[in-house]
């Protein structure tokens, strides 16, 4: 039996707008239609607790985060204050990466650290 596609598969047809008809001296011949998107980004956010040090969430935002200690800092007390910070804005992997490292050297000082990552607007 033969599995070969039989017929070579159409071009999709490219969305072609009608010449610009603007008052400037620009000649614009087609406009296409922008088809692809920015991938949607990830804030990964800190959320606070009681227990955790305010020290080892300065030096995780520092480490995870490449923030320095005055940024860091910062972002600590506006999570110790609100209940919760964005300590950076990554690609999807990236961010999920990010949340396991934090989670994970939460666990291993034995700290209730929690982290999470969510898609930003
Ligand atoms: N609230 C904690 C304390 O008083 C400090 C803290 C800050 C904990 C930020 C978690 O994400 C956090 N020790």
């Amino acid at each position: 039996m033969n599995f070969m596609a039989s017929q070579i598969p159409k071009k999709p047809e490219t969305p072609v707008a009608p010449p610009a008809t603007g008052s400037d001296d620009a000649v614009v011949l087609e406009r296409r239609t922008q088809r692809v998107q920015p991938p949607q980004m990830y804030q990964v956010v800190l959320l606070n607790d009681d227990f955790t040090p305010m020290e080892f969430v300065v030096q995780v935002i520092q480490e995870y985060f490449s923030k320095d200690r005055e940024t860091a800092t910062q972002i600590m007390l506006k999570i110790h204050l609100e209940g919760k910070g964005v300590c950076g804005v990554y690609s999807r992997d990236v961010a999920s990466t990010k949340v396991d490292q934090v989670l994970q050297a939460a666990r291993s000082a034995g700290h209730p650290l929690q982290c999470v990552s969510e898609p930003v607007e």
